[in-house]
């Protein structure tokens, strides 16, 4: 498939790597990019050749939110019987192989959401992550509000979101919201060889883990242990 939005390409190390490219408009999430990022990462996610992926956009922006001009005309009814955006996020919560972003310059509204999605983040030292969707009059609703209370004291999450301020990448990596914070330079080097290193590990072991631990963080203790027994049993007919 050839995509218009994002630019994708494979790693000798098992990586594949989907850079966001709408530079002029600071990769602003529309329908056919979040379409495209979807295609681009189930392809990813089925071939046999890929371990672990990575999404990184322009030095400027990872991406600066969801479209603000194609939001500004939507009604209700758009938003929610067409279910704007979120049927195509549903992809990105359904791949299967660890993701990593790796973040550069801008991460707001829905580039911090999708930021989010994926399963570590590494900031570059010109990061900037906020919620600002507030100053818009909306909130947070590409899973942010929900996200950000999980990932971070409640107090903080609130704090982002009620105010729209930005943490920058010190702030946001001793928030516990990302990874690793690194020099801009370093960005691609240090994400890709964190990105090496999970991809030569099993790759039925790491679809069974992230399996575990994503259904297993919305179960009670119980249930989640369960559920990894079960896991685990299965790994060892691999
Ligand atoms: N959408 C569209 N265009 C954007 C954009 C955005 N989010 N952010 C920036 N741009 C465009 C600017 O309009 C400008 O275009 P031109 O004027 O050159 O044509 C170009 O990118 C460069 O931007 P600036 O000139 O503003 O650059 P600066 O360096 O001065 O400022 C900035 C950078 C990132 C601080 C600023 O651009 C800014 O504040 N941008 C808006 C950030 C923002 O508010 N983001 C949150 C958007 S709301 C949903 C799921 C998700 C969402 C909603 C619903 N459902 C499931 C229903 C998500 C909502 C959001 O993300």
């Amino acid at each position: 498939m050839t995509y218009e939005m994002i630019q994708t390409r494979i790693d000798a190390d098992k990586v594949g790597v989907v850079t966001l490219n709408r530079p002029k408009q600071l990769n602003a999430l529309n329908e056919q990019l979040m379409t495209e990022l979807g295609a681009a990462l189930k392809e990813f996610d089925d071939n046999p050749a890929i371990g672990c992926m990575v999404i990184t956009g322009s030095e400027k922006a990872f991406a600066a939110g969801a479209d603000i001009g194609a939001m500004a005309t939507y009604s209700f009814a758009d938003v929610y019987v067409h279910d704007y955006i979120t049927r195509n996020w549903e992809i990105i919560r359904s791949v299967r192989k660890p993701v990593i972003a790796a973040v550069s310059g801008f991460a707001l509204g829905g580039g911090c959401e999708l930021a989010m999605m994926c399963d570590f983040i590494i900031a570059a030292d010109n990061a900037k992550f906020g919620q600002p969707e507030i100053k818009l009059g909306i909130f947070p609703g590409g899973g942010g509000s929900q996200r950000l209370m999980r990932q971070l004291p409640m107090c903080q999450a609130k704090l982002l979101m009620f105010t729209g301020d930005f943490l920058n990448a010190e702030e946001a990596l001793a928030m516990g919201l990302v990874n690793q914070a690194v020099p801009r330079a370093q960005l691609l080097e240090e994400t890709m060889k964190l990105a090496a290193r999970i991809a030569e590990k099993s790759p039925v072991a790491l679809k069974f883990l992230k399996n575990s631990m994503l259904h297993g963080a919305d179960m009670p203790l119980p249930a989640a242990l369960a559920h990894e027994a079960a896991m685990i049993s299965l790994v060892f007919d691999s």
